[in-house]
């Protein structure tokens, strides 16, 4: 059943915690829509419509005659506020009964508990930022290191939102040749030739691609990568997963098929975190537990961005190798020789040899590891990196209709169809900053957030 989420009612004015749960020195409730101001005179002790927009005032939060808190009030008139409506945050006292109880009255003198990311919602609503800018918000908040922490800066500033613009700028003008093309159809093409407008069109086309796969990168700073060992039974993975955490984390014995589920940890290298996954080594067998863990193995394989075939130096490679080496082939991999203290590793293209048991060649492997994360070098600060799946399916689709386009002006093919390829690619890209997007992919993307963003 797909999971209906509420909708948001733009109009209504709501409330909820800001700062996360638990005991802290302040908690802030935040109170946006019309009758923020209103419904807090209601508890409030002070004359909170006499207030300066942007100023803090200390009172106490009163419910029927009794003081609940003493707060520190900061007022936000319309429109210079984070959801562009007055909005009122009480300061309490961070102790989660206390914060519960202000709320509560707050909730009680006529307000709505805001539903997750509804305040960002109405941000976006009343365009102080762009649907780009508000993930970049999210984004923000849940940055693990400093360069993603840059990447959303950037997103929330609008470098996106800018990048976007421009596209659909370059393409609104070719689509406006196009149109008088297709409205004039005998003057043919005054104002380009065909030439000119395919390189125009290649152009923009090759930005959008470009854009779209920075993903990788993108999706490296935010969310780490997942590296996965991989190998035959007895090869030593789980030795190489204990010997890069620097822990003993997975049992190793020399019993062919002791790993048997997935093991998972998160592995530190030059700044990046990776979720570092062991599996069950992989051959032919009838045992039922095993068979489970080579099917959980080989689906691991599939979701990973990394994979480390580590292969047994003192056994070369057989047939159940040369299956490993098919499985893996075409994925991002290295290829591991290991025991090589007391084996000799058979030839083979840019493998590299180690002992995950004497502790031989790893730091060249972690060397390798981030060389094949980052093909080009490290991103650097100036470059713009998408790391969203929503942005990066829009910008593929919109590339998808341009290669369409280009084909199709080299061919011949009727104006009409040209014209409808290029508003595809448009609207694919109005999608990233929230132009032509349903309500229901809006209230899909502003539910992940948290409550009280
Ligand atoms: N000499 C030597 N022995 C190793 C090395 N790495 C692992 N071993 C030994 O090989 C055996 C198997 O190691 P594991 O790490 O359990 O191998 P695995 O690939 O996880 O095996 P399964 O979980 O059964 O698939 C153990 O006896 C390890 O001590 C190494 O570099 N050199
Ligand atoms: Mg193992």
């Amino acid at each position: 059943m797909k999971f209906i989420h509420k909708p948001y009612l733009p109009g209504e004015t709501i409330a909820a915690v800001a700062t996360p749960p638990g005991e802290g020195g302040v908690a802030i409730i935040r109170v946006s829509g019309k009758e923020a101001f209103s419904v807090v005179s209601k508890i409030y002790s002070g004359p909170i419509y006499s207030y300066k927009s942007h100023t803090a005032h200390f009172g106490s939060i009163v419910d029927r005659g009794e003081v609940v808190d003493e707060v520190l009030l900061l007022v936000m008139r319309a429109p210079r506020s984070y959801t562009g409506e007055d909005t009122v945050e009480i300061h309490c006292h961070g102790g989660s009964l206390i914060t519960k109880k202000v709320l509560e009255t707050v909730l009680a003198a006529g307000v709505r508990a805001a539903l997750p990311g509804e305040f960002t919602f109405k941000a976006f609503r009343n365009g102080k930022i762009d649907l780009a800018q508000a993930e970049a918000v999210q984004e923000l908040i849940s940055a693990k290191n400093s360069l993603a922490l840059q990447a959303a800066e950037k997103q929330l500033e609008g470098a996106l939102s800018a990048t976007i613009l421009q596209f659909q700028k370059e393409l609104t003008d070719i689509a406006a040749i196009i149109e008088a093309w297709i409205d004039f159809p005998e003057e043919g093409l005054e104002f380009a030739t065909l030439d000119e407008i395919v390189d125009k069109l290649i152009l923009v086309h090759t930005k959008i691609a470009r854009l779209a796969h920075s993903f990788h990168e993108g999706k490296v700073l935010h969310e780490g990568l997942t590296l996965c060992l991989l190998g035959a039974p007895n090869v030593g993975k789980s030795s190489l997963m204990n010997a890069l955490l620097g822990k003993e984390r997975a049992i190793v014995t020399d019993i062919p098929g002791t790993t048997r589920d997935l093991l998972e940890d998160e592995l530190r290298l030059g700044g990046l975190h990776f979720r570092l996954l062991d599996t069950a080594g992989v051959r032919r067998t009838e045992e039922v537990i095993e068979r489970e863990g080579i099917r959980r193995t080989k689906k691991a394989v599939e979701e990973a961005d990394l994979l480390l075939l580590v292969l047994d130096s003192t056994r070369g490679v057989g047939e159940e190798e040369e299956e490993l080496l098919r499985i893996s082939e075409g994925k991002r991999r290295l290829i591991v020789w290991n025991k090589i203290d007391i084996g000799v590793p058979s030839p083979l293209r840019d493998a590299l040899s180690i002992s995950a048991k004497e502790r031989i060649g790893l730091d060249l492997l972690k060397e390798r590891i981030e060389k094949l994360i980052w093909q080009d070098g490290p991103p650097s600060k100036e470059e713009l990196l998408i790391s969203n799946v929503r942005h990066k399916e829009a910008l593929l689709n919109a590339r998808d209709a341009l290669s369409q386009l280009i084909s199709g002006l080299k061919e011949g093919v009727s104006p009409e169809f040209l014209s409808s390829d290029l508003r595809r690619a448009l609207s694919e890209l109005g999608t990233i900053i929230g132009t032509d997007i349903t309500e229901e992919i809006l209230t899909a993307i502003f539910s992940k957030f948290c409550v009280g963003k």
